[in-house]
């Protein structure tokens, strides 16, 4: 083992999360690392670079807010960036904020520690550094530990095989390949449109249709870059305000009790505008089972408009369950590829994978050959890369042993016997239910604020108590019951895996609804934490 270091605060990702937290901690005084499994930071934005990848909500939502010369000086190309832009925006708020000099790469942590008595981390990595923290944050990511999905005979395929989570840096030319993308979520819908133009034939593996709606992207022009930068506090402020950080208030009305024209009216302009807001368009589409079949069958209509061939609309057009209860997609033309003559859908729910052979595939029904494999069959959501460390608080108890039956914590950031552990956009707190970079943003400095706080009076160990967590556990369980999420098996609530236990782990309450809780919980002393 070599020396240890001793240091205020250690955080681990260099996402835009960990980013955010060295910016905004550092700037504090403390003295902070930030450890970073890859040699490139970026976090999801360094590992998904297949092809289209882009980000879901609009740039200018999509960015920092702490920093007005960032915002005013940074010039989005597209209303909604690609992932190399973004990448490229990251890459300048590390120059720009010299942030390189604390951030170590090459540095997965695999322990972390509890020490007794002192309150402080001991944290260690694969390569043998440790450092001894007095607070300990994790902002790890949601979807940064990819599924490992394998089939029977996989080693035997004599062609090549591609993660859309782990996509090679250098091009991957796929022009006059046979290609086929396992997976049909955000990442393979993303892909498709974009590898049928240039593959030789692709065969997209379906397990369950997928609701998208269109992307409606565009370039930035000057104009609307000159209006935004103009009104940017007040857009800032309308996304805090707003149920998911993205900007827009639903109409306040049920969708089930608009006069059907004007609600047609509304769905339309919204389905050619807003992206991923569409859901938003009534107030009550995730609440109520009525709004939600009405949303439902205008999203399986427009859907079904954009595929020829009938006996394919029939199983790209999602059906068994209510619209946004799984995470929805936006698309570049994704249901239109399978127009195209070098484009065909394996419904795996019907004709599942048996094995890889050498040439390809093999289904219940036929082998069919291919030079190239994708997987986009997604990851282990919220806790994969939590609980991949072997994390240890009071008395030797391990989180994982503390969470064997789901995340439990206190307003998803701290957890009950883990002291000066906290988590941004961990279970628990908005996170994939909002724009999570705002999100982000609301916790790192809720967060700076309890550890000056901290400093100021001499405290050394901040720890939720048992009845907070308890309270916070059934609220986050209430929220969620009074939605419809509960009604669909999907990555919120622990189905993506098997064998994982089925807990409701995003807030559903709204990042304003939670920035009030936040912000009553600090204005009472940190209610909820001991401060010892
Ligand atoms: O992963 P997913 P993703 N055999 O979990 C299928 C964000 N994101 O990487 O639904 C065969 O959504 C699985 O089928 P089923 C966004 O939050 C954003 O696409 O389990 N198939 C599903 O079709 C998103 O929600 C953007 O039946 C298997 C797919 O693989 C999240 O990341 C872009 C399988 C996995 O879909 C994850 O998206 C990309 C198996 N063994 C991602 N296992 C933006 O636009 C799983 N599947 C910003």
């Amino acid at each position: 083992m070599s020396e240890i270091v001793e240091i205020d605060i250690v955080v681990i990702g260099a996402g835009l999360a960990g980013l955010r937290a060295l910016h905004t901690f550092r700037a504090q005084g403390f003295s902070v690392r930030v450890l970073e499994a890859s040699d490139e930071i970026g976090g999801v934005w360094n590992f998904n670079r297949y092809p289209g990848a882009r980000c879901d909500v609009e740039s200018f939502d999509y960015s920092y807010r702490f920093s007005e010369a960032l915002e005013q000086d940074w010039r989005w190309s597209e209303r909604y960036a690609k992932q190399p832009e973004i990448l490229r925006y990251i890459n300048h708020v590390a120059d720009r904020f010299d942030l390189r000099r604390d951030i170590s790469l090459n540095t997965r942590v695999r322990r972390a520690e509890l020490q007794a008595g002192t309150g402080r981390w001991i944290i260690e990595a694969e390569d043998g550094q440790v450092w001894s923290a007095s607070r300990f944050v994790m902002a790890v990511g949601q979807l940064s530990t990819p599924k490992a999905t394998t089939y029977p005979e996989q080693g035997t395929f004599r062609g090549q095989i591609l993660y859309s989570a782990r996509w090679p840096r250098e091009p991957v030319d796929l022009k006059g390949k046979r290609v086929a993308i396992i997976g049909t979520g955000s990442s393979g819908v993303q892909m498709t449109p974009i590898i049928a133009a240039e593959a030789e034939h692709l065969t997209v593996f379906q397990r369950t249709a997928n609701y998208s709606i269109p992307a409606a992207n565009a370039p930035v022009s000057d104009e609307e870059d000159a209006a935004v930068k103009a009104g940017y506090r007040a857009r800032r402020e309308a996304a805090r305000n707003s149920p998911s950080g993205l900007g827009f208030a639903p109409d306040p009305r049920s969708a089930a009790e608009v006069d059907p024209a004007e609600r047609e009216e509304a769905f339309e302009k919204a389905w050619n505008r807003l992206g991923f807001g569409f859901a938003l368009t009534f107030k009550d589409i995730l609440l109520n089972q009525a709004a939600n079949d009405i949303a439902s069958a205008f999203v399986q209509r427009k859907i079904g408009e954009q595929i020829d061939s009938p006996a394919l609309r029939k199983k790209l057009v999602p059906k068994g369950f209510a619209f946004g209860t799984r995470r929805p997609s936006v698309d570049g033309g994704y249901f239109a590829a399978f127009n195209r003559p070098n484009v065909s859908l394996v419904d795996i729910s019907e004709t599942p994978i048996e094995s890889f052979t050498a040439n390809g595939i093999r289904t219940t029904k036929e082998d069919l050959p291919f030079d190239v494999v994708i997987y986009a069959t997604g990851f282990d959501v919220f806790t994969g890369s939590i609980l991949k460390i072997d994390i240890v608080g009071r008395d030797n108890q391990t989180l994982k042993s503390a969470w064997a039956g789901g995340p439990a914590s206190y307003l998803g950031i701290g957890v009950h016997g883990f002291p000066n552990l906290f988590f941004i956009g961990g279970p628990g707190s908005p996170s994939l239910l909002s724009n999570v970079i705002l999100s982000s943003e609301e916790q790192i400095d809720w967060l700076a604020a309890l550890f000056e706080s901290a400093r100021q009076a001499d405290i050394i160990e901040i720890e939720a108590t048992a009845q907070a967590q308890a309270d916070w556990v059934d609220h986050v369980n209430a929220r969620a019951n009074e939605t419809l999420y509960m009604t669909t098996p999907s990555y919120y609530i622990g189905a993506e895996m098997p064998g994982k236990p089925r807990v409701f782990m995003p807030y559903s309450g709204g990042v304003r609804g939670y920035r009030r809780i936040l912000e009553k919980a600090a204005a009472n002393g940190y209610d909820g934490f001991e401060l010892r």
